[in-house]
C-alpha cells in the first residue's frame, strides 16, 4: 500500500534488520526495542489491524503467529516470550500495518497495560 511505513520495509524501499521471512510474512527489529529480543513480524498483505483481520485470507493470518514462534527459536528465547499486537488509538498502535511485537530475552513485566 502506498505510502505505508511497513510496505515500504516490506519491498526493501526502507532498510531494515530481518530476521526471518516467508511467502506470507517478514519479520524485522524494532527501530526501539523494548526487550533483548523485539522484533515486529508482519503480514506481506497490508492490513490496517487486528480491527481488520478478516481481510486476510486464514492461511496468512495463521502464518503470522507461526512466524513468531520461528523468531522465538530463531532468537533462542527458550525460557518464553511475549506477542502483542496493538490496535487502533486506545490499544496505542502507531503504524497502520498489522504487527505482531515479539519481546523476550528477559523476565518481562506482569503490567499488560
Ligand atoms: P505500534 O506502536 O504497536 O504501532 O508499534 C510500531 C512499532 O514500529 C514501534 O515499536 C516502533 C516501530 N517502528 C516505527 N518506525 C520504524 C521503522 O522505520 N523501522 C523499524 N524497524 N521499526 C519502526
Amino acid at each position: 500500500m502506498e505510502n505505508c511505513l511497513f510496505c515500504k520495509i516490506i519491498a526493501g524501499d526502507i532498510p531494515s534488520a530481518k530476521v526471518y521471512e516467508d511467502e506470507n510474512t517478514f519479520a524485522f527489529r524494532d527501530i526501539a526495542p523494548q526487550a533483548p529480543t523485539h522484533v515486529l513480524v508482519v503480514p506481506k498483505k497490508h492490513v490496517s489491524s487486528v480491527a481488520a483481520c478478516d481481510e486476510l485470507d486464514d492461511q496468512t493470518l495463521a502464518a503470522c503467529l507461526k512466524a513468531c514462534k520461528k523468531v522465538s527459536e530463531l532468537e533462542g528465547l527458550t525460557n518464553g516470550f511475549r506477542v502483542v499486537s496493538n490496535c487502533g488509538e486506545d490499544g496505542c498502535q502507531s503504524v497502520p500495518h498489522l504487527h505482531f511485537h515479539v519481546l523476550g530475552g528477559r523476565k518481562l513485566t506482569d503490567s499488560m497495560a
